[in-house]
């Protein structure tokens, strides 16, 4: 019998890539989709056609536990959140809800599912149903230590920082409190072709690509000194995976132990295609934010040494993978418009 995942954000990067691999895993994967007409369902659907769908929404609870009751699954998988971080300060009450709340509404539907109870304290976990919670590194925010580990101190420095570290917590005590298979990936920033245009290293590569077709010329940035640990998000999903296939349920930290500016992914990106980032990149203060992460940058020993997992992809690579994608792209609608433009089909 093949294994059954349920995974809340399905419509977003990180989604796609697991469905992906636990297909080719031989699952059988539901993603939750929330909204009567959702458009970027019917672009997760063109794009992997094995995929089946429930209806939910994480600020439901009812629509939750109807989903987890009709799909039955071996594995939920929470992805689903308010995941630009600029967005926490414009609507915090409801990145609050969602990338908060939301995780004890998944967990509370997964509990009420396997008929959990009070945990008798130890032993083994309960419940047929193991659970995986997005977690990540905006948690810890002003950091403490360099790099950051499992045991690292949360200073969070956004209303979505503050949301994951209760969703975060919240899972580590559903598996104290009723002896649940649940479990946290703290996870570093991780882009790639599919990244919301609104993330840095996406906004970058786009606009390498159409500056490069002559389409515009000036790209704004808030701050290129704010230093990250970027990887590929086809790498972490597989961290995912790995994690909930231990026998204890436990947290990890995943990045790559690699430290970029924002400014190295400008730099790479244009030189890419043979630009000099300096002559087109402009530093717009509007989009500082009120309090900046300055420096993230993960120690994955625990994930390497217990789960196995490495990444493969590294920074440069996953700047020019971004570009060459997106230059494709631009190149396919601006040769559409030109044929429009002189009507010659
Ligand atoms: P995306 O922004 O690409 O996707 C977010 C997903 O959440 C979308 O599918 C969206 O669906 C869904 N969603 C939003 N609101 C709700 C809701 N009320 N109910 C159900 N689903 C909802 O994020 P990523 O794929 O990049 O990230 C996945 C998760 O990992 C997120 O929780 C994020 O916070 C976390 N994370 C991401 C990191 C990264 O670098 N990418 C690093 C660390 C953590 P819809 O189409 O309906 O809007
Ligand atoms: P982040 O990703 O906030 O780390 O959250 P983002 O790409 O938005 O910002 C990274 C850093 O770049 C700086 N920056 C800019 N950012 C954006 N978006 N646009 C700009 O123009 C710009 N200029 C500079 C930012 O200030 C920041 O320091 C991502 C999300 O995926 C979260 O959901 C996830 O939890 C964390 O990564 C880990």
């Amino acid at each position: 019998m093949s294994k059954r995942a349920l995974i809340t954000g399905i419509t977003g990067q990180d989604g796609s890539y697991l469905a992906e691999h636990l297909l080719d895993q031989g699952y059988q994967v539901w993603g939750l989709c929330r909204g009567q007409a959702n458009p970027r369902k019917d672009r997760i659907a063109k794009l992997i056609p094995e995929l089946s769908f429930v209806d939910g929404d994480l600020m439901d609870q009812g629509s939750l536990v109807s989903a987890v009751d009709l799909v039955q699954p071996d594995e939920v998988y929470n992805l689903g959140a308010i995941s630009f971080v600029p967005m926490s300060w414009q609507q915090p009450e409801l990145v609050t809800e969602v990338n908060g709340t939301g995780v004890l509404r998944m967990l509370e539907a997964v509990r009420m599912v396997s008929g959990l109870t009070k945990s008798s304290g130890g032993g083994p976990p309960r419940g047929q149903i193991r659970f995986y919670q997005a977690s990540s590194s905006e948690m810890y925010g002003k950091v403490a230590e360099s790099p950051q580990r499992e045991t690292t101190s949360f200073h969070p420095r956004s209303p979505y920082g503050v949301a994951k570290a209760f969703g975060h917590y919240i899972t580590q005590n559903y598996r104290e409190s009723y002896g649940m298979y649940g479990v946290s990936g703290i996870l570093f920033n991780h882009e790639s072709p599919r990244r919301g245009a609104e993330f840095v290293t996406r906004k970058i590569s786009l606009a390498v690509s159409q500056i490069k077709l002559g389409l515009m010329d000036k790209l704004h940035l808030g701050n290129l000194d704010a230093e990250r640990d970027w990887g590929f998000a086809g790498d972490y999903v597989r961290a995912m995976h790995l994690m909930l296939q231990q026998e204890q349920p436990g947290d990890y930290v995943v990045g790559t132990g690699a430290m970029h500016r924002v400014r190295d992914a400008a730099r790479i990106a244009f030189e890419h295609v043979g630009l000099d980032w300096q002559e087109h990149v402009v530093v717009d203060p509007g989009l500082v934010r009120p309090a900046e992460v300055e420096t993230l940058c993960a120690d994955s020993g625990n994930a390497r040494r217990e789960l196995g997992w490495e990444p493969e992809v590294d920074f440069e690579q996953l700047m020019r993978m971004m570009v060459e994608s997106d230059l494709r792209q631009a190149s396919r609608e601006r040769d559409y418009r030109q044929l429009l433009a002189t009507g010659s089909w």
